[in-house]
């Protein structure tokens, strides 16, 4: 063979070979991830995916997701023009148009109902994509509408409103610096390779772990104590962790004198939760509840790793989520290094240490000078506390209602109906809007549904800005041209900016020169960072000294630390608004709701995170897909399948007083007898059409994801 070929064949970059190396970062996961890409382009086109080396965050690495990179970007369910509907919602008929007429119909449409009805009317929503968030948010704002919306009405927006009520500032787990972990309710090693690194190192310097989860996961077996809980008892478990803090005198005594609100009440609530009361509630054993609590308290620096989700799905999330944070004041581990530590985000909820523009920029007009939001008036603490967006799981109530004003359009970035609650009942509220838009990548199901359907395209072929925790930023160079005739989020939203005739000038000014204005305040410009195309330290991180509130204060009401909040204390009265975190059970649990515990015996668990499946992003792939070549199936112990006759891959029926699914079983021990857990988002086996649309957290309006109840028949054998 000559060498030249060997070199191709091999795939190696040289002049002679005409293979070149471009860097970008992979955003299947978005956005705590964002590992670094080294990508193989020949002719254009990408033949070979490698982690890069030079990103701090990911050194080299990819998971299962990313190594399929390729079959992502050419994937063949990928849009390739902007298309119009032209048979009934759902049966996918469409015809191409071209980009002018797509934005000047969707312009045209979204303005005269602006004359119409006001342009709260029209609805601008993100899935979980999220690098285009800032401009799709100013977008909103300058076109008058407050409804900016996004899938974080699902996800860590509860966790951070939980933090706020007792903080402020939410203060995320130093894992670098941290001697004892309390991981509550996360699953690393499957959801954020960058956490379960930072836990092995962790390890072995000696750090402490403790995991609650129901399940036994990777996590979990890398765990000094493992507290094994029902679904949605987490409050019960704080407390009683509390219990055993102040009663064995373990507390910060100086900073609850000093610096917290309503600490004798909450003292007096916990003597309620003794740990055999807490074993009782959430049956994890009370030797251990103890054990974990004098682990947590002793070992200083300690922090919490909350999740975005798996609390926060719960009818009682945020009253459960308060009553863990608190123990961070009562240990004295906030805001310290090693504890719960304070970054202030430089763009998209990451910290780089560097001070930018990214508020005045989504945010150009008042919250006052806007109609109110989606879910604003079911969810006042909602409003009083989440400055980012409108409550979106609130949207299909909304549109059905008309109340209080019509919502007449919505445009959707990767708009994915399935991911609601009564998801039926969420796509038959799209069908209800005047005007439907969504902007994918790939032709979904919920794109069949849309008026106009836009294409965009992937990570490796645009710029977008990044900031990382650990002081880095990058802007990405496309590795290649947008596919077809896709277009990346951001040009969308500003040729829309354009068609729609706002009076913006920062739109006008264009994208690039958008992120040099929010980059302005920390001297780093998009013409440094184009020259570093794999990313760069920031120059000058900002100091960020430990307990900031010492100078400033808390940012909650009482300007200390609340165990008992003073926002919910203003709602007191309505259900579910107490200012202690008030433990209660799942609404539909064996505690809370026991006759319909008879009929319905399981506890239904969703949504746990697989390592090669991201929501409903990777289903499509090959590889990804042929590591969990029986799905989609749901999770079922073997003893319970033993009991009802059940083996492997048989088809069982799950249902709910709402509805019922045909899916295969997967045997496992990874879950507790008694517990039947489904993955959410697969359109041959739709979990999410099984909860009601108002199954949720009263103070949040999450939907309890994680705990309702259901039956489980046996339908056939494999
Ligand atoms: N591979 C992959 N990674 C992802 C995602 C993905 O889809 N795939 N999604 C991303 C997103 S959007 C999110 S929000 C994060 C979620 O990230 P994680 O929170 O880490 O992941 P989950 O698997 O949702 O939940 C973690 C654990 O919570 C446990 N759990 C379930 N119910 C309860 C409960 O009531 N109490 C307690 N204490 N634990 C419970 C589950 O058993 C599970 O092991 O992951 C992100 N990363
Ligand atoms: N039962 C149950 N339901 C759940 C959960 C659960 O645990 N249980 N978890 C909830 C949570 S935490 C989350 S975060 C949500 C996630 O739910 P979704 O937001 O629905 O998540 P995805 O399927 O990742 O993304 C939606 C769409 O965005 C498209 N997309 C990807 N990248 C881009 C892009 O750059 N631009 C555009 N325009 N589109 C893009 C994808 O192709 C996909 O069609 O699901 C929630 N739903
Ligand atoms: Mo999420």
């Amino acid at each position: 063979m000559k060498d030249v070929q060997r070199l191709l064949k091999k795939k190696i970059p040289t002049p002679e070979t005409g293979i070149e190396i471009r860097k970008s970062i992979c955003t299947i996961c978005d956005p705590r991830t964002q590992c670094g890409l080294d990508l193989y382009i020949k002719d254009g086109k990408i033949i070979k995916v490698e982690g890069s080396e030079e990103n701090p965050y990911s050194k080299g690495t990819l998971c299962s997701k990313g190594a399929a990179t390729r079959q992502y970007v050419y994937n063949e369910d990928r849009l390739k023009t902007p298309l119009k509907r032209t048979g009934p919602r759902g049966a996918g008929k469409f015809e191409q148009i071209s980009w002018n007429e797509a934005l000047e119909t969707i312009a045209a449409g979204f303005n005269d109902i602006k004359n119409e009805c006001g342009p709260e009317s029209v609805a601008f929503y993100s899935g979980y994509a999220k690098y285009f968030r800032p401009y799709l948010k100013r977008l909103a704002h300058s076109f008058g509408s407050p409804n900016y919306i996004s899938e974080s009405s699902v996800c860590y927006q509860a966790t951070a409103l939980s933090q706020k009520l007792v903080f402020g500032r939410p203060g995320g787990p130093d894992l670098a610096n941290t001697n004892c972990l309390l991981v509550w309710s996360s699953n690393p090693f499957y959801t954020n390779p960058g956490d379960a690194r930072a836990i092995l190192k962790g390890k072995e310097r000696g750090m402490k772990l403790i995991v609650v989860d129901p399940r036994e996961t990777p996590t979990t077996a890398h765990a000094d104590i493992h507290l094994q809980v029902r679904p949605g008892t987490d409050g019960a478990l704080a407390l009683s962790m509390a219990y055993v803090i102040i009663n064995e005198k373990l507390y910060d005594q100086d900073f609850t004198s000093n610096h917290t609100y309503g600490f004798e009440e909450y003292k007096e609530y916990v003597q309620l939760f003794t740990p055999e009361k807490g074993e009782e509630l959430t049956g994890a054993p009370a030797d251990k509840i103890r054990a974990a609590a004098r682990m947590y308290a002793s070992f200083k620096p300690a922090a919490i790793l909350p999740s975005a989700s798996s609390v926060v799905h719960h009818t009682n999330g945020v009253q459960n989520y308060r009553a863990i944070f608190s123990l961070v004041g009562l240990t004295g581990n906030y805001d310290i290094i090693g504890g719960n530590y304070v970054k202030t985000p430089s763009f998209l909820h990451r910290a780089a240490f560097i001070r930018t523009r990214e508020h005045e920029f989504v945010q150009p007009k008042s919250w006052d000078d806007m109609p109110p939001r989606i879910g604003a008036d079911r969810f006042p603490v909602w409003v009083d506390v989440i400055d980012e967006e409108g409550q979106a799981m609130q949207l299909p109530y909304h549109i059905r209602s008309g109340e209080p004003y019509p919502i007449k359009a919505v445009i959707g970035f990767g708009l994915n109906y399935r991911m609601w609650p009564d998801s039926k009942g969420m796509l038959d509220s799209l069908n209800k809007l005047d005007f439907f838009v969504n902007v994918d990548i790939f032709m979904t199901e919920t794109c069949k549904y849309a008026d106009i359907v836009l294409p965009t395209c992937t990570s490796v072929e645009l710029s977008e800005l990044r900031c990382y925790d650990l002081g880095y930023i990058i802007y990405t160079q496309p590795a290649i041209p947008p596919l077809y005739d896709s277009r990346p989020a951001a040009d969308i939203i500003y040729g829309l900016a354009n068609k729609l005739g706002l009076d913006d000038s920062l739109f006008k000014a264009g994208y690039e020169a958008g992120i040099d204005w929010i980059l302005e305040p920390s001297g780093i410009t998009l013409t440094e960072l184009k020259k570093h195309p794999s990313g760069m330290f920031t120059p000058k991180p900002q100091q960020l000294p430990e307990k900031k509130y010492l100078k400033t204060g808390f940012k909650t009401p009482s300007g200390k630390m609340e165990f008992k909040s003073k926002i919910i204390e203003k709602y007191e009265g309505r259900p579910g608004f107490e200012a202690l975190p008030v433990y209660k059970p799942p609404k539909f649990s064996k505690e809370a709701a026991p006759e319909l515990a008879k009929e319905y015996p399981f506890i239904l668990n969703t949504g746990s995170r697989l390592p090669m499946f991201i929501h409903t992003r990777t289903y499509r792939l090959t590889w990804t897909s042929s590591l969990r070549p029986n799905f989609p199936s749901v999770d079922i112990n073997s003893e319970d399948a033993l009991r009802l006759g059940i083996k492997q891959d048989d088809v069982i029926r799950i249902s709910t007083p709402k509805d019922a699914i045909e899916v295969k079983a997967n045997l496992t021990q990874m879950i507790q007898p008694g517990i039947i857990h489904m993955y959410h988002g697969h359109p041959n086996a739709d979990v999410n059409l099984l909860f009601e649309g108002d199954y949720f957290d009263p103070l949040s309006g999450y939907p309890g994801f994680k705990a309702a109840l259901c039956k489980v028949e046996k339908v056939s054998e494999r």
